[in-house]
């Protein structure tokens, strides 16, 4: 990982390196000269894993401009660099307010305030975090004042949601939620303040931005802000566009998370904070709730409805643990549904911005539909936090993908992938920066949990040696019933949709003791008895998912299966007169006796009885569906033997598909999962791994580049992550 990543992560330090001007980073290198608000904060959480000094500085610039009631301005603007974009201080004549900080040029309106979560990052990833307290004890306040005006002056009815009052406050600037309330707002173009739009001087393409029917609405709107002198209570009482929107509502409240973090570990109470992070969850829940739509939606203050269009922003209290998990679970499900490209399939590059099924939904289009790395990052983390630790990884893997294929760009085509809007941009190559570090560090703790682990124990360990019998099972109907039993524990303890096992509940359970009995029965089964190719692939297939499962649950590995790296070769089912270990059902059993990866002998000797009931010809599509209890192999289920093929087809698809298999045309390459690598033969070497994904990739640019480049295409394998998937 460390070597396919290290010039990427080179490439992405450069592009911090570029848009830095030696007090803050700029968001992309022409088309945002000066400090953004969020920017600046995803682009701070970026540098704190290799410049804890440059990552405060990002910070503390930022708030050297927050103004005297709290506020921190959406654009701190750079008098070095004025003229190259609109609107700028002449525009937004913030002098007329007496709480802008003195000798400072700064926008009118805020942004969703990620910086206490950054802070939070400076001190965890400082390579000495008690450097870091002094700046923490400079910036709590700060931050805490920030809340304070939040709630104070956005929350008039303390509900526990602020509103934000322009569509760039809330950093989706042209988002399909604000059309509804945009639209209503008549603005006669003849008595707006003139005005000159500088967006589409940097070669951007004019249909990949806002139009200009919505600048005519956000200086509108500024227009108001002025003549309200920058007066809260005046501008609530005539702004137009007043709205609780879910995203800076979630990113307020998992902010409060890291501002009663910080405020312990400088020794202040972390009451206000965690009660403000309490009151937002709860209202969020209750409030923004879409139930028919399975999503959070905003709510329109003004018209005082709920605004029913749904984008991506409608994930992100997941972010913030605002969802029960009842919510949780729905929002999986429209997350997982076409509306938003189902990850991992199709042809969708992890989460479009906005429902593709909508007519308004453009895949090129800024916050219309295109891919945002920010979005897509605090997603991950949200689905993380609930559990859908599978989709979390790939989700993380594929945003990987984007930068690698596409370049660091601002935003990318849903569907292809293709980078759009500004090159070299900041939050993409620092949220870059940070996902790989995500990966160093599953692989770290990973390899110390084996280390200190290995040999744990020596001997076999038979796990069906009990003296109990089942007695109702012949047995002739052994196969049947133990299956059946699989399928039950699959019913009640696997997670199939998050690949993910309920260790504890079925280690506790009384189908998880019925499955010990029957498997002491397998000691009085005859192997000959199972006929057809379908059953002995289904019974095979599904008893190694299982014995996997039975040993992790009966040797209690806690962690990673790399606890015990003996699993696989010394915890055994008897069946019949034999002993057969997980390695034994795949190596032997399932590949045909083949060698083990690394390994000098196949897995079964000259003489050994195992071999009359081999599996031959070996089918490699088993090793999308052989679970190894770790989080990077098959998501677990169970086969069932009528329908084994469509299910290793499924299988097949959805891992090639996935973000196990990343092709970088430029580059001639593919990154891919180390089980290409093991089982490279079983695939009949390159070329059928190279069959195999031109036969299941579903993205056609992909697949071309493949046919194209089959002969001097280089394999680089990714990182196997062998911590548990519980
Ligand atoms: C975009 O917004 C600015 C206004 O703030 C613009 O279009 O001029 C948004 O993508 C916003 O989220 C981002 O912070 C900003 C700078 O990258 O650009």
């Amino acid at each position: 990982m460390l070597r396919i990543f290290a010039n990427y992560v080179d490439k992405a330090k450069h592009i911090l390196d570029q848009n830095w001007t030696g007090s803050y980073t700029k968001p992309a290198p022409s088309l945002y000269p000066h400090q953004w608000n969020w920017d600046s904060g995803f682009i701070a959480m970026g540098r704190s894993h290799y410049d804890t000094r440059r990552a405060i500085l990002e910070i503390e610039t930022l708030f050297d401009a927050q103004w005297q009631n709290g506020m921190v301005p959406q654009i701190v603007f750079n008098p070095d660099a004025l003229g190259g974009y609109f609107p700028e201080p002449d525009f937004w004549q913030t002098e007329r307010c007496s709480k802008v900080p003195p000798g400072k040029l700064t926008s009118g309106i805020t942004m969703p305030p990620v910086h206490a979560i950054a802070v939070e990052k400076i001190y965890r990833n400082a390579r000495r975090p008690r450097t870091v307290l002094p700046f923490l004890e400079r910036i709590y306040p700060k931050l805490l004042s920030l809340h304070r005006y939040l709630y104070r002056e956005r929350d008039p009815k303390e509900e526990g949601l602020v509103y934000i009052r322009h569509p760039w406050e809330s950093g989706i600037d042209n988002s399909p939620t604000w059309d509804g309330p945009l639209g209503k707002m008549s603005v006669d173009r003849a008595a707006l303040p003139p005005y000159q739009r500088k967006d589409l001087e940097h070669g951007v393409d004019p249909a990949m931005r806002p139009t200009d029917a919505d600048y005519d609405r956000y200086v509108y709107l500024v227009d108001l802000f002025r003549q309200c002198d920058y007066d809260e209570a005046k501008i609530r009482e005539t702004c137009p566009f007043l709205i609780q929107d879910p995203l800076f509502n979630s990113v307020l409240c998992r902010a409060n998370e890291s501002l009663a973090e910080i405020a312990g570990l400088i020794h202040e109470s972390a009451e206000m904070p965690l009660s403000w992070a309490k009151k937002t969850a709860e209202a969020m829940g209750r409030k923004l709730w879409h139930r028919e739509h399975q999503i959070f939606d905003g709510f329109d203050l003004v018209a005082n409805e709920p605004i029913e269009v749904d984008t991506a922003a409608g994930f992100l209290p997941l972010y913030a643990g605002a969802a029960s998990r009842e919510q949780a679970r729905l929002i999986y499900q429209r997350l997982d549904s076409t509306s938003f490209c189902a990850l991992q399939q199709g042809n969708c590059f992890t989460v479009p911005n906005y429902d593709t099924q909508k007519e308004g939904f453009d895949r090129s289009n800024y916050w219309r539909g295109p891919v945002w790395i920010n979005i897509n990052w605090m997603l991950a983390h949200g689905l993380r936090r609930y559990g859908y630790t599978l989709k979390a990884d790939s989700l993380q893997k594929d945003l990987l993908q984007l930068p690698l294929r596409f370049g660091f760009y601002e935003y990318f085509d849903s569907f292809e992938g293709t980078g759009y809007g500004s090159d070299n941009f900041g939050w993409t190559a620092a949220l870059f920066i940070d996902l790989v570090h995500g990966f160093y560090e599953g692989k770290k703790t990973s390899q110390r949990v084996a280390a200190k682990a290995r040999g744990l124990f020596s001997l076999d360990v038979v796990l069906n040696s009990g003296e109990k019998m089942p007695d109702l099972v012949a047995p002739s109907k052994l196969a049947g019933a133990l299956m059946r039993s699989i399928r039950g524990l699959r019913d009640a303890f696997y997670d199939t949709s998050r690949g993910r096992v309920d260790y504890e509940a079925l280690r506790q359970s009384s189908q998880y003791v019925q499955y010990r009995l029957l498997t002491n029965g397998l000691r009085r089964f005859d192997l000959s008895r199972l006929v057809g190719r379908r059953d002995k692939l289904a019974f095979w297939v599904n008893l190694y998912n299982t014995i996997v499962v039975d040993g992790i649950v009966s040797l209690n590995i806690k962690r990673s299966v790399q606890e015990a790296p003996e699993l696989f070769s010394r915890v055994k089912y008897a069946i019949g007169e034999d002993l057969f270990s997980a390695d034994d059902m795949e190596h032997g059993m399932l590949r045909g006796n083949a060698r083990p990866w690394l390994h000098l002998r196949r897995q079964f000797g000259p003489a050994d009885p195992r071999k009359a009931w081999l599996l031959k010809p070996s089918d490699p599509r088993i090793h999308f569906a052989l679970v190894c209890g770790s989080r990077s192999c098959a998501p677990i289920d169970y086969y069932d033997a009528v329908t084994i093929y469509d299910q290793l087809e499924e299988a097949a698809k959805s891992f090639v598909n996935s973000s196990e298999v990343i092709v970088l045309p430029d580059e001639s390459k593919v990154l891919l999962s180390e089980i290409f690598r093991w089982y490279e033969s079983d695939f009949g070497g390159k070329g059928g791994v190279l069959d195999l994904l031109c036969d299941y990739l579903g993205d056609d640019h992909a697949r071309r580049a493949i046919q194209e480049q089959a002969e001097n295409l280089r394999f680089e394998y990714i990182y196997y992550d062998w911590d548990l998937n519980r």
